[in-house]
């Protein structure tokens, strides 16, 4: 195998959904091999979302490619010691293969798990779905997306029969004339959309951001509301309320393009503004203001993140959102709609080809009979062979040495990641047989039988789907180090030992092509995609089918396409003529308020919510091992107000512990104004004592099946220590 570097490659970074554009070249002074990066970061200007612009994980990424960072060898756990030691490449394939095999062969196909990522490209996540359901015909396959989008998915499906995150290029951002924000802190979770807001500030448009903390993206903002956590669903209504009380509908479009207004105005009607100024905390005049910006503007959008998606009434809380825009006839119009800003890398196509637990390639649904029967077909198995839909991704944990005896995990650090993750670890020691593919030991490989190392993005090539909808290939600018396989490999490799030798090629374009027939004719249709034409066009926006633009339902051709034979240009903006609802309208859905599972009491008087921080990404399994993202963000902190912190006389810098009903976090105080005196937060990004999930609520929405990461009650107590103490 050639083992020199290519000259600059154009690919994308491995980290977040935006997937900014980055050269790569081999690295000045390092030809001899480590120490140092093998590979250096060089600005992409030409690709149009980020023009060349990159946040400090991106152009670190290349740090985790030198062998020294990173995995290079398969281990196993030796029965006699009890540690993982260095094994061969096929004992260490035997023993996975066994495994799964056994726990099948014991206790039932459905007794073998998979647990997928949303930083899988496409083609391995379709891999990877396809190994589950015909290699090891278990319906126990989820992945870490159902902790991320699964609400914003759920509800964009009730309301526009499709969900793609953005259903229209980021540059949109910059030209609507406001934007609703909220719960994102993409500042620091996607530095480079930022500008997208600086643009639409200087064309005069007005930005609203809802968070219970004051944000470096709050600070940007013209109205900041900052709600008690868990209360935006309560929040939306009141909005929608004030929109109707005022006259605001735009009834036309109500008529010609939505269905179910009554219900859902009924049900806003029900929320007066000085109720919902209770609950949130919001005062009315805010509100009032809030509806004054989003609908004196000639368009508007809302985008949510993670705030109030992760909540156990996430896909309702969405749905207000949506209902607000549907109301307004901000929806399925130019430089209008609502946009879920999607997180992993990968985290939007990572959910439509079949590492969900209820779904078939193209975002098909597995208990579709002609999903069953286009997808097997392709596969070349029998409808009926292919299982059921299976456990959500936190089900499928807790069911792990229960009814699931053995788990294959690709792409995730659940130790660190999963809500009431003290519980999930115990779940994962009581399994029979775990295997891990990774690049590095995460504390969840720590944990495996068999630890298969990985080849990592710029080793390998693929295709992502970012936040837009964009599908965008990672090419390969360097072999991986010796010692190191594919996801592919693996699967192949795996598949063959279980008597599939056929059907897992390593090749990613092979797979992709096979992507392409298994999408054909579903909601995410990729058909009309190849490599070529990405590389050729800066990415290509699903649906894009084999066909001509007319084909497509839902999706206008794009203006100025050329008709006759030409190819599907792809589908930048959705729902501009219909929604993809078997009658083109979009619904309402009446959704009402109702509190968090967890609520504030005398013995847990405080909320807590959780999230991220710009130098830090996910479960840090990555970036905890880049030197400088750990200078700049060394470890967890509890983030509090003044007033609670005098309360509770505790001081800047000190160690303080929260505990919930689910047990104790201790770390370092970080005292500031910027937060509500109610609530404190937490960074997710650690292990150990400071770990956020340690203390989390698994109540789990009972639509998306998205965990309650965004509040629980807790309290806060100082750490008992020397006399003067400081950490
Ligand atoms: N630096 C960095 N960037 C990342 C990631 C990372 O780990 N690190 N991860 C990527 C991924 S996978 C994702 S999903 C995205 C997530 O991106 P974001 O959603 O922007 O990230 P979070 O910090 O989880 O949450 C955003 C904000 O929600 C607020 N919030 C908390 N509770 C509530 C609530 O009840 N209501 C409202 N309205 N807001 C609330 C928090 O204060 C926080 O500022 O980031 C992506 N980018
Ligand atoms: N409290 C709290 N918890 C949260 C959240 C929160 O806001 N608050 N957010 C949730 C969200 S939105 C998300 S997305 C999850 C994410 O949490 P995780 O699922 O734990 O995500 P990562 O830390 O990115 O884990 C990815 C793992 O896969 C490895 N990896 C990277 N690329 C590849 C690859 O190509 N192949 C293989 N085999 N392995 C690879 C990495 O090294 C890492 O160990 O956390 C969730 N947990
Ligand atoms: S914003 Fe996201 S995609 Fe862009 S460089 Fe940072 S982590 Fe990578
Ligand atoms: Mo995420």
């Amino acid at each position: 195998m050639d083992t020199a570097p290519l000259a600059t490659v154009e690919t994308h970074c491995p980290y977040c959904a935006l997937q900014c554009g980055m050269g790569l070249r081999p690295a000045a002074g390092t030809g001899g091999g480590p120490p140092g990066p093998v590979l250096e970061v060089v600005e992409r200007t030409a690709f149009p979302v980020n023009r060349g612009a990159l946040c400090g994980k991106g152009r670190t990424a290349p740090e985790l490619l030198a062998p020294r960072a990173r995995l290079t060898t398969p281990l196993v756990r030796e029965e006699a010691t009890g540690e993982l030691v260095p094994a061969t490449w096929e004992a260490a394939l035997d023993r996975v293969a066994d495994g799964l095999r056994r726990a099948g062969a014991r206790y039932g196909r459905d007794a073998v798990g998979v647990f997928g990522g949303g930083g899988l490209t496409n083609e391995k996540a379709y891999a990877l779905g396809k190994f589950a359901r015909v290699v090891l015909g278990t319906s126990q396959i989820d992945y870490n997306g159902r902790f991320c989008m699964s609400s914003a998915a759920a509800a964009q499906h009730r309301a526009f029969g499709l969900d793609r995150g953005l259903p229209f290029p980021l540059a949109d951002v910059a030209r609507t004339g406001c934007v609703l924000l909220v719960g994102s802190n993409l500042a620091e979770t996607m530095p480079p959309a930022l500008r997208y807001l600086t643009e639409l500030k200087e064309h005069g448009g007005r930005l609203i951001v809802v968070d219970p903390r004051r944000t470096r993206t709050a600070e940007q903002a013209d109205l900041h509301l900052a709600p008690r956590p868990g209360t935006d669903l309560a929040l939306a209504l009141g909005l929608l309320h004030l929109v109707v009380a005022q006259g605001r509908t735009d009834e036309e479009f109500i008529a010609a393009r939505t269905s179910g207004w009554p219900a859902a105005r009924a049900a806003a009607m029900a929320h007066w503004p000085e109720q919902v100024e209770r609950i949130t905390g919001v005062p009315v005049p805010d509100l009032r203001a809030a509806v004054r910006l989003f609908c004196d503007a000639p368009s508007s959008m809302v985008l949510t993140a993670r705030g109030p998606e992760q909540q156990a009434k996430g896909t309702d809380t969405v749905g207000a959102w949506i209902n607000l825009c549907l109301a307004t006839g901000r929806a399925g119009r130019p430089l209008s709609g609502y946009g879920a800003l999607t997180g992993q890398g990968n985290g939007q196509g990572g959910r439509e080809h079949g590492q969900k637990a209820d779904q078939l390639p193209g975002y098909r649904r597995l208990d579709d009979p002609a999903a069953r029967r286009h997808v097997a077909a392709v596969w070349g198995v029998e409808p009926e062979a292919l299982p059921g839909p299976g456990r959500s991704a936190y089900e499928l944990l807790e069911a792990l040495g229960g009814p699931v005896r053995a788990l294959l995990l690709m792409g995730s650090n659940p130790v660190v990641s999963a809500p009431r993750a003290a519980h999930v670890e115990e779940r994962i020691r009581a399994l029979d047989f775990l295997a891990v593919a990774d690049v590095v030991r995460s504390e969840t490989a720590e944990l495996a039988d068999v630890v298969l190392p990985v080849a990592q993005w710029a080793e390998e090539t693929g295709t992502t789907t970012s936040l837009e909808g964009r599908v965008l290939l990672r090419r390969r600018a360097v072999a991986p180090p010796p010692g190191v396989r594919t996801d592919l490999e693996v699967l192949g490799g795996l598949a063959e030992r279980l008597g599939h030798a056929k059907g897992f090629p390593a090749d990613p374009e092979e797979v992709f092509e096979e992507l392409r027939r298994a999408s054909a004719g579903g909601p995410a249709d990729y058909s009309g995609i190849s490599y070529a034409r990405i590389a050729a066009e800066d990415g290509v926006f699903w649906p894009c089918p084999a066909g001509p633009p007319e084909a497509v339902s839902g999706a206008p051709a794009a203006s100025g396409a050329p008709s006759g034979p030409e190819p599907h240009p792809g589908t930048p903006r959705l729902f501009l003529d219909r929604f993809a609802t078997p009658d083109g309208r979009a619904r309402f859905v009446p959704v009402t308020h109702r509190p968090a599972d967890e609520e504030t009491d005398a013995g847990y008087p405080v909320v807590l919510t959780t999230g991220r921080v710009l130098a830090q990404y996910q479960s840090g399994a990555q970036t905890r091992r880049v030197a400088a993202l750990n200078a700049a963000a060394p470890g967890p902190f509890v983030e509090l107000h003044p007033r609670l912190a005098a309360r509770l006389g505790i001081a800047d810098g000190e160690p303080v512990a929260v505990v919930s009903r689910r047990g104790r976090a201790v770390a370092p105080a970080r005292v500031s104004p910027a937060i509500r005196p109610d609530t404190v937060f937490m960074p997710f990004h650690w292990p150990g004592e400071g770990r956020a999930n340690t203390l989390t609520n698994p109540a789990l929405d009972p639509v998306s099946g998205m965990p309650e990461f965004k509040v629980c009650a807790v309290r806060v107590e100082r750490v008992a220590g020397p006399p003067g103490a400081r950490p």
